[in-house]
């Protein structure tokens, strides 16, 4: 049973030799910003309601208002909260294999944008962004929208509805996106997965790839999920603690 020490050293030394190297970072990255997990118990008034239930077209379709207002509570959340040392990890990562001339994919599931914002650019959002809101008539994209919206569901400026841009249960990923992941998955040296519960499909599958590539994979998590097992190493502990200490390693 490798320590966490053991397997920090490792990656590191993978690291520094990997020609591509994937990230896949779940809402537990995001967890140390204040941001709670899409499975923690939803705060408050939202306490009543399954997000999985929540986060489907049905939804939306049933009752608009009820789910725009969810999302834009969620859009308000996520712009008082900060990056946390772990994204801030990431984004030196990334800068550190580019810069000598290597290959970085950061594949999120997280639809907060806070990657982007700790500095991150190769950022492939594999179910879309909580800054993104569509128009149901035309499908038009809006950026940015001002926060918050002062009616629900938001109207749209083509006499439609706005839906968030963000990519519900039943709903396809972006072609570009998971096409994407799945590509740089197959060929990289290198696999980290950080705070993902690997529960959603078919992000959840995308290990399988870098281990049939005979990636080195690593599951950074606080527990163990349905995926584990797929998985050459694990690290256990927290995003924010361990990816500040892997770039501590890596000089
Ligand atoms: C699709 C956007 C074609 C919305 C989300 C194959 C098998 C079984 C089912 C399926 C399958 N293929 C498709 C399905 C159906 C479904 C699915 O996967 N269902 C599962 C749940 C049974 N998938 C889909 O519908 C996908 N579409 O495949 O289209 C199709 C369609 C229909 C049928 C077949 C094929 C679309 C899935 C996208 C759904 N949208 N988000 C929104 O955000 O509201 S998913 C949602 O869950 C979030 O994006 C979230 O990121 C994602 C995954 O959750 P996690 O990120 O992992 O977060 P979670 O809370 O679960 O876990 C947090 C983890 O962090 C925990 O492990 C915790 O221990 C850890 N942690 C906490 N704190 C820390 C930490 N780790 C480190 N440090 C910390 N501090």
């Amino acid at each position: 049973m490798h320590t966490n020490e053991d397997t920090l050293g490792l990656l590191a030394q993978a690291l520094r030799e990997a020609d591509a190297v994937v990230v896949m970072t779940g809402a537990g990255a995001s967890a140390e910003s204040g941001i709670p997990t899409f499975r923690d118990a939803l705060e408050g008034y939202w306490s009543r309601y399954d997000p999985q239930q929540l986060a489907t077209p049905q939804a939306f379709e049933a009752d608009p208002a009820l789910v725009t207002r969810w999302y834009d509570e969620r859009r308000c959340k996520v712009l008082e909260c900060d990056p946390n040392p772990g994204h801030e990890a990431l984004a030196h990562l990334e800068e550190l294999i580019t810069g000598r001339g290597d290959r970085f994919t950061l594949v999120t599931q997280n639809v907060d944008r806070l990657h982007q914002r700790a500095g991150s650019r190769e950022v492939v959002e594999v179910h879309g962004s909580l800054g993104e809101w569509r128009c149901t008539k035309t499908g038009q994209s809006y950026l940015d929208l001002p926060v918050p919206f002062p009616e629900y569901p938001p109207p749209s400026p083509a006499g439609g509805l706005l839906r968030p841009g963000v990519v519900w249960f039943g709903e396809s990923l972006p072609p570009a996106a998971i096409e994407r992941a799945s590509s740089d998955s197959s060929a990289c040296d290198v696999y980290l997965a950080v705070g993902t519960s690997g529960v959603v499909w078919p992000a959840a599958g995308l290990v399988l790839n870098a281990a049939n590539n005979g990636a080195l994979t690593v599951e950074l998590n606080l527990d163990d999920t349905p995926m584990t097992e797929h998985f050459s190493h694990t690290l256990r502990g927290t995003a924010g603690e361990l990816l500040p200490a892997l770039l501590e390693l890596l000089g």
